[in-house]
């Protein structure tokens, strides 16, 4: 059963604007209005109209996901969520696995069959990449068990250190 969910799930090391897939989840902050890390670079790439769109949402709570176009990126959809700026409290991994589980809920509503998502919060919000692939993968499981659409999600991940984290603990849970 854990295998055919794992491997619908494919870490790899990349650039998250380049890819052809029909959603990116963007790890966005509260005003969706853009900034720095893979936010700015999504933002870059899809062009002006990302961000016309985005003011149009009044903002997202963290832990929450909104849906936008693609516009000049591959992607149909970019799902934006805001990731918890870690903090060692037990309200961050709850936090962190709502993104995944809403990110994935939005993508299905709208008959996303392939999704790729940033290592969120691992940036400028300071999430040890080792506690978040946990919770990213964990979600994805507990999600991919119970809804059939689906058939892809990508974990694009910027660095090989990242990647290799990623991997581990993927092989680890076959
Ligand atoms: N493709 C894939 N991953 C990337 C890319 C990319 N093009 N660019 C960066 N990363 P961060 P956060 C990685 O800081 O921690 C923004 O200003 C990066 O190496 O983008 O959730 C927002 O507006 C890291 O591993 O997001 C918020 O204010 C991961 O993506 C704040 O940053 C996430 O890093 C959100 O912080």
């Amino acid at each position: 059963m854990n295998n055919l969910i794992i491997q619908k799930m494919k870490p790899i090391q990349g650039d998250i604007t380049r890819l052809k897939v029909d959603a990116i989840v963007n790890a966005a902050n509260k005003t969706l209005l853009g900034g720095g890390g893979v936010d700015g670079a999504i933002h870059r790439a899809a062009g002006p109209q990302l961000l016309e769109e985005c003011r149009t949402l009044n903002g997202c709570q963290t832990g929450e996901a909104k849906i936008t176009k693609g516009y000049n990126l591959q992607a149909a959809y970019v799902i934006h969520t805001v990731g918890p700026v870690y903090t060692g409290k037990p309200d961050d991994s709850r936090l962190l696995s709502d993104c995944y589980k809403k990110s994935l809920a939005l993508a299905d509503e709208y008959h996303v069959t392939s999704i790729a998502f940033p290592a969120i919060s691992c940036g400028i919000y300071g999430y040890p990449v080792e506690k978040a692939c946990r919770i990213a993968l964990d979600t994805t499981v507990s999600y991919l068990k119970v809804n059939n659409t689906i058939q892809k999600v990508f974990f694009v991940l910027f660095s090989s250190s990242h990647l290799s984290v990623y991997q581990a603990y993927l092989d680890s849970i076959k």
